[in-house]
C-alpha cells in the first residue's frame, strides 16, 4: 500500500491532503461559530508560513469568508491599517502574533480567534456553496497614490490565475516545491501554495529565508521545483561563494535534479542568471506579473529562455502594448504594458474611483513599460518614478516620504529607488532639514521601525540644503536618484 500523499511539510509537522481538509473545516467551524456562510466578511490573519497557514487559509474559504492575509515583518500601525481599511470582522492570529494584534482586533471591533483554538475546535458539518464570483482575497498592494490599496480577487480570479500556471510550467502531483517566499503577496501565495496543493503535490514550506537551509533542501534530491526573487538568487549565489570546494561540488551536483526554477517579482539580472547557471545548470525560467494579475508572461518550460526577457503570454492571459492615447504601438516600439483576461483582479477595495482609473477599455494597465522582440518581452520600467521595488517587494516612494514629513527634523524630503545589486533597488531619501537640526541615517531608521515594515524603511539619507525641482516648484526625482549615484 501506498503512503498517502504529503501536502505539506513544515514546522509544525508533516501533513497529508486529509490531514488539510480535517484542519481546514475545523478552523471554518471555528469562523462560522453558529452562522451558515461568512457571507464575505473579511477575515484578516497573521500564521507565519506553515501548515497552521494554509489551514487558515482554506477554511476562510471554506466558511465563505474573505481571506486578507497580513505580513509577519509588519509592524502594528501597518497592520492596523489593513484590519481598518478592509474592515476586518473577524482577525485570526498564531501564538507569536496574538500580542500584536489583540489591541488592533479590540480597537476596530473584530473578533479576535487564535489559531491553535481553531485548529482544535469541532470540523464544519455544513459549509455554504461557494458561487465563483464570490470575493475571496484582498492583497495589500502599493500604488502611486496614497496608501496600499487593497486588492481583490474572487474564487473564479484566483482559479484562472493557479489553471494558467499549472499548464503553463506543467505541475504535477509528484511535484515537491520548496517555499520560502512571505505568503501576504502572489508569489507565494499563487505560484507557491496554491499551485502546489491545486495538483495535489508537496510544498515544503520554509519558515523564512535562510540560504544554508535552502542550499541543503536544493541539494537533497527531493525537492523539483523552486521560485525566487533575484534578491534571493543573489543570497544563494553568495552562499555557495562560500563554501568549502567539496561543499560546492555537492550542492551543484544536488541541485542539478530539479525541473523547474524560477524568477520573478523584479528584474533578473543577467549576471546573476548566469552565475547560476554556472553554479547549477540551470537557466532560470524568468517570468512577470503583478498583485492585480498574477502571472502574465513567461519563458517558455521548454525551448529557449531568453536572458533580460520576460517571454510571451501565459495561458489566457491577453496582454498589449500602447502609447500615452492608449494606441497600440508596433512591435520593437516601447509602450506601457496592458493585460485583460480572467486572471484580473476584481477591484481595488472599497476605492471605485481608483479601480476604473486602473483600466483602459477593459485592459488593466500595469505601468510597467515593455517592449516587444523576436516574439518576447523586455520591460524597460515603469512609467511612475514612485514606485520602488526592493527585494521584490513593492513599495510607494510617496507613502514612506509621509511618513517621513512628520519627523521633527524634516522639513521636506524625498524618497526614490536607487539601483542596488543585491536589492534590485535599495530606498533613499533626500532631506531638507529644519533649521539646525541633525539627522543621522542610524537615527531615522530607528525612529521609523514602528510605522514601516523593514523593506520601506531608507537605506540611504542624504542631507540637501534644497530639493531639485522644476519650473513648476516639483521635486525631479532622477535628479533625487542621481544624488546618491553620484556618491
Ligand atoms: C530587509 N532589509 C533590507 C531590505 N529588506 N535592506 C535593504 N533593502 C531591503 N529591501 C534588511 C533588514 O532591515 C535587516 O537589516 C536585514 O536586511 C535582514 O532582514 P530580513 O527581513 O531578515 O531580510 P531577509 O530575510 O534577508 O530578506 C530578504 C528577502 C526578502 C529577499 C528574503 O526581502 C523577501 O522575502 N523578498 C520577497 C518578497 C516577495 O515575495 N515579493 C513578491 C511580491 S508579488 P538589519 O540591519 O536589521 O539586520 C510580486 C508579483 C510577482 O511582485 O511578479 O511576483
Ligand atoms: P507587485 O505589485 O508587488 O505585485 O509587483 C508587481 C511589479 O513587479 C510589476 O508591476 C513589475 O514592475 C515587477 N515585476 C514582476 N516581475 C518582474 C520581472 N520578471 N522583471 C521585472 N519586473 C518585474
Amino acid at each position: 500500500m501506498t503512503s498517502p500523499r504529503r501536502a505539506i511539510i513544515a514546522s509544525d509537522g508533516v501533513f497529508t491532503y486529509d490531514d488539510l481538509d480535517d484542519a481546514s473545516k475545523r478552523v471554518a467551524g471555528s469562523l462560522l461559530a453558529d452562522n451558515d456562510d461568512l457571507n464575505q466578511t473579511r477575515v484578516a490573519f497573521l500564521v507565519h508560513p506553515s501548515f497552521a497557514y494554509a489551514a487558515v487559509q482554506r477554511g476562510i474559504w471554506r466558511a465563505g469568508g474573505v481571506a486578507v492575509p497580513l505580513a509577519v515583518s509588519h509592524p502594528p500601525s501597518e497592520l492596523e491599517y489593513v484590519i481598518r481599511d478592509s474592515a476586518a470582522g473577524v482577525v485570526v492570529a498564531d501564538k507569536a502574533s496574538a500580542p500584536a494584534l489583540a489591541p488592533i482586533a479590540r480597537a476596530a471591533h473584530a473578533r479576535l480567534v487564535l489559531v491553535d483554538d481553531a485548529l482544535r475546535a469541532t470540523p464544519a458539518d455544513r459549509l455554504p456553496h461557494l458561487g465563483s464570483n464570490r470575493r475571496a482575497m484582498i492583497i495589500y498592494t502599493s500604488g502611486t497614490t496614497g496608501r496600499p490599496k487593497g486588492a481583490v480577487s474572487t474564487h473564479q480570479i484566483i482559479g484562472a490565475q493557479i489553471a494558467s500556471l499549472v499548464e503553463a510550467w506543467r505541475w504535477t502531483p509528484a511535484d515537491h516545491l520548496l517555499l520560502v517566499l512571505p505568503l501576504h503577496h502572489v508569489h507565494g501565495i499563487i505560484n507557491g501554495l496554491g499551485s502546489a496543493l491545486a495538483v495535489r503535490a508537496t510544498c515544503e514550506i520554509a519558515p523564512a529565508f535562510d540560504a544554508e537551509h535552502v542550499w541543503a533542501r536544493l541539494s537533497s534530491g527531493e525537492v523539483t521545483v523552486f521560485t525566487a526573487v533575484p534578491t534571493i538568487y543573489n543570497r544563494l549565489i553568495a552562499s555557495w561563494d562560500a563554501a568549502s570546494p567539496d561543499e560546492r561540488r555537492r550542492r551543484s551536483d544536488g541541485v542539478r535534479g530539479l525541473r523547474l526554477m524560477m524568477s520573478g517579482s523584479a528584474a533578473l539580472p543577467v549576471k546573476t542568471l548566469e552565475r547560476w547557471r554556472e553554479i547549477s545548470g540551470h537557466t532560470l525560467l524568468e517570468r512577470y506579473g503583478m498583485t492585480e494579475i498574477g502571472m502574465a508572461l513567461s519563458n517558455p518550460l521548454n525551448g529557449n529562455r531568453r536572458p533580460g526577457c520576460v517571454g510571451a503570454p501565459l495561458p489566457g492571459v491577453e496582454v498589449r502594448l500602447v502609447d500615452e492615447a492608449g494606441a497600440e504601438v508596433d512591435d520593437g516600439t516601447p509602450g506601457e504594458l496592458e493585460v485583460r483576461g480572467p486572471s484580473v483582479f476584481l477591484e481595488y477595495w472599497r476605492r471605485p474611483e481608483e479601480t476604473s482609473a486602473a483600466f483602459r477599455d477593459g485592459w488593466f494597465r500595469t505601468g510597467d513599460v515593455a517592449v516587444l522582440e523576436n516574439g518576447s518581452y523586455r520591460l524597460l520600467g515603469r512609467t511612475s518614478v514612485d514606485i520602488i521595488k526592493t527585494g521584490g517587494y513593492k513599495v510607494s516612494a510617496l507613502e514612506i516620504e509621509e511618513v517621513l514629513r512628520t519627523h521633527p527634523a524634516i522639513a521636506e524630503c524625498a524618497v526614490v529607488g536607487v539601483s542596488d545589486e543585491d536589492w534590485g533597488e535599495c530606498v533613499s531619501a533626500a532631506v531638507e532639514l529644519r533649521q539646525g537640526a541633525t539627522l543621522s541615517l542610524d537615527d531615522l531608521q530607528q525612529w521609523a521601525r514602528p510605522q514601516l515594515a523593514p523593506y520601506k524603511i531608507p537605506r540611504a539619507l542624504q542631507e540637501v540644503s534644497a530639493l531639485p525641482r522644476n519650473a513648476m516648484g516639483k521635486v525631479v526625482k532622477p535628479e533625487v536618484a542621481g544624488l546618491f549615484k553620484s556618491r
